[in-house]
């Protein structure tokens, strides 16, 4: 942990204060949870080191894994940055294997993208990378592996990005947390993640044999940790909360709920909505971020936790206390959502936050298919990545995509470099577009549409978030020219 000593106390201070309590490494006795960072030097530029290795990480009281951690700690250390602020980050590789870092829902020159074989060779065991860019658009990023994504993400490279807008927020408010979970479901080895929803965090996976086969999960995390090891959250009566749901789970979408409390949501992948919409709970794709807020108007202690069936059990929960409350354990959660109002794409309204159009139209039908009989097959158009057809654009391009999912999952395609505007869903238009970098297509003939414009140039990964389809060959490449 020498790399913490270095950390700036001023920064470190700033830290603990945004971050609060949500994020994972404060279990280690606090130490976790810094950038070690050098003050901003040379030219305005911050610089941040971020140094991957392996690390035992506890999911829950006697519950170890073998994890991959930036700077010890899973998930990774929050970076806040300032709108436009530049930043230099050197990602020092001290695993056994190959890794890359992806800035999620950053428009990143192509070079700083993170996608081995791409806009980068993989850094190699005992290697460096400096990623340098200016921090936009504003709202919660994330940053994570994309090098066997698989594994390295599930067991624990994943951390939240939160760019501060360069103006005044939208929706004031008086504490907040970021919450990450992840979860995992599927394989077959153990251990699971994080999935959580939560207060601006991630979440993870879960692991075990690192010799790439599927993990599975048997737990689930919010932060990196499993109830009852998540961490506590207070809060005060009349406050608002914000809370940054970041769903880091490689497979599984997450739906939050706070007891006792309806939840607004503000931004969609980041991005601001008009007005706030208030719901019970919140379906969170894997990739996706929303931030809500709620009132703390209902004294006393309650869940905030997964209402997926089996996942508050997994771990997926943890307790919202008041101050001043006696007594820390909330009555168990309510599993399996009948009649609850639910967040969905089309009751918000999003501000057009993205530029303007200034060439062609352009228009893409994406058809989704694969997984037939349990293949890991997976392709767009008929074809597997690297031989599907590339999105030929210019930049300045106005483009629309329509998604169609023929295939049984859904499939939380996530576009590089620029956001988008979801213009419509399974057939009915939105009546003002929210704006996302990931929107998830519902299995069994789902379909979306998206536009977006073609602002940033280079080659852009345009996949399902999903690291076995995308592995599977779910991937086009956006080339703009
Ligand atoms: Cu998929």
């Amino acid at each position: 942990m020498d790399n913490w000593r270095e950390v700036n106390e001023l920064n470190r201070r700033e830290f603990l204060r945004s971050a609060g309590l949500a994020t994972a490494g404060m279990a280690l006795g606090g130490s976790g949870l810094l950038v070690p960072r050098r003050a901003a030097a040379a030219g305005g530029v911050r610089e941040i080191e971020l140094v991957a290795r392996e690390t035992r990480w506890e999911l829950a009281p006697g519950k170890v894994i073998k994890a991959m951690a930036y700077n010890g700690q899973v998930p990774g250390p929050t970076i806040r940055l300032r709108e436009g602020e530049r930043v230099r980050i050197t990602l020092k590789n001290e695993l056994a294997e190959p890794t890359t870092i992806h800035w999620h829902g950053v428009d990143v020159p192509n070079p700083m993208d993170g996608v081995p074989g791409i806009t980068q060779a993989p850094v190699p065991p005992g290697g460096k990378f400096v990623y340098e860019f200016e921090a936009r658009p504003a709202g919660t990023r994330w940053y994570h592996t994309h090098f066997a994504e698989h594994k390295q993400m599930d067991i624990g490279l994943v951390a939240p990005l939160i760019i501060e807008p360069a103006d005044a927020d939208p929706f004031p408010y008086d504490r907040e947390y970021k919450n990450n979970m992840m979860g995992g479901g599927m394989g077959r080895m153990m251990e699971g993640m994080m999935g959580g929803p939560g207060m601006g965090g991630m979440m993870g996976g879960g692991m075990m044999g690192m010799g790439g086969q599927t993990p599975a999960y048997d737990t689930m995390t919010i932060n990196g940790k499993a109830y009852p090891a998540t961490e506590l959250l207070h809060v005060r009566k009349g406050e608002r909360v914000r809370l940054r749901l970041i769903n880091a789970s490689a497979d599984h979408t997450h739906l939050i709920r706070l007891a006792g409390h309806r939840l607004k949501v503000t931004h969609t992948d980041g991005n601001p909505l008009v007005q706030p919409v208030e719901v019970d709970a919140v379906p969170i794709a894997p990739s996706e971020r929303y931030d809500v807020l709620f009132v703390a108007d209902n004294p006393g202690a309650w869940f905030l936790y997964c209402a997926e069936p089996g996942h508050p059990g997994a771990g997926e929960q943890v307790a919202v206390v008041y101050e001043g409350h006696e007594g820390r354990t909330p009555e168990a959660p309510i599993e399996g959502i009948t009649d609850l109002s639910l967040w969905r794409y089309g009751v918000g309204r999003g501000r057009d936050v993205l530029h303007p159009p200034s060439g062609r139209e352009r228009t893409f039908d994406l058809t989704l298919s694969g997984g037939m009989m349990g293949s890991d097959v997976w392709t767009i158009n008929g074809r597997r990545y690297p031989n599907t057809d590339p999105l030929r654009l210019r930049k300045g391009d106005r483009v629309r995509v329509r998604f169609n999912n023929m295939s049984m999952e859904a499939h939380p395609m996530h576009l590089h470099g620029q956001s988008f505007k979801v213009l419509a869903v399974n057939g009915r238009r939105l009546s003002q577009p929210i704006v996302k970098d990931s929107v998830d297509v519902e299995a069994h003939m789902g379909s979306v549409d998206i536009e977006f414009t073609a602002h940033n140039p280079g080659d852009w990964f345009f996949h399902c978030h999903k690291p076995m389809h995308m592995e599977g060959g779910m991937i086009a490449l956006a080339k703009i020219a």
